[in-house]
């Protein structure tokens, strides 16, 4: 009998079936990433959308890649150009596109190349309600995600919005995968608690890629 479990990469840590979490496995390219962020929102602003309800969204956001996502009264969507400027997205930079492809590897999706990275800023207090991510074309990808900065509590549950939710705490230079079997699941990010992380100040950023098209 081989024990398979063993073969796993050190922090390797099964969520739920095809979800896992890369303890900080983006510290290692923690400055190219921080300064390929700043590159892409001096680009593209962060910035509070609205929900095709009308409500203004805690959480601030931004786009790179060939595609972004968007939200307002005309309801959520991928786009090419940046509603703000009219101009495309600020182009994935190569250091987001290599974590995201390793994260992926390590997670058992082979051939994944994402056209959609959303940038999302949580200051003191923002949120993300629980929701499903379904507006990718091909749900057969997974979506990877980042997280930087201060720490928060993700929150995921099952396919059904009522289901059990549990809780895990994210930290500077995590990395979730998420896909197969779990694509859908519910999830959301519990109000941001205060604190202070070095260089990034008194946020949480969030970087999720996805494949969109
Ligand atoms: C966040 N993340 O962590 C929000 N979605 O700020 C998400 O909504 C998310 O982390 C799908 C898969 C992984 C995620
Ligand atoms: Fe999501």
């Amino acid at each position: 009998m081989t024990l398979d479990l063993f073969a796993q990469p050190a922090g390797k840590e099964i969520i739920a079936p095809g979800a896992c979490l890369l303890r900080g496995l983006a510290l290692a390219r923690e400055s190219a990433i921080w300064q390929a962020l700043q590159s892409v929102i001096a680009q593209a602003p962060l910035r509070h959308m609205q929900t095709p309800g009308g409500l203004t969204m805690s959480v601030a956001m931004s786009n790179c890649g060939p595609l972004g996502w968007v939200s307002d009264r005309q309801g959520y969507r991928y786009q090419a150009l940046d509603p703000l400027s009219q101009q495309p997205w600020p182009a994935m930079p190569a250091e987001f596109m290599a974590l995201a492809q390793q994260a992926a590897i390590l997670a058992g999706f082979a051939d994944f190349t994402p056209d959609a990275c959303l940038i999302n800023q949580y200051a003191v207090g923002a949120k993300l309600s629980l929701h499903q991510d379904k507006d990718e074309r091909d749900q057969s990808h997974p979506i990877v995600s980042v997280s930087l900065g201060l720490p928060a509590t993700f929150q995921f549950g099952g396919l059904q919005r009522s289901d059990k939710l549990l809780r895990t705490e994210l930290q500077h230079g995590d990395v979730v995968v998420w896909g197969g079997p779990s694509r859908l699941r519910y999830h959301g990010i519990l109000p941001l608690k205060s604190g202070t992380f070095s260089y990034m100040g008194t946020y949480r950023y969030n970087l999720t890629f996805r494949r969109a098209s």
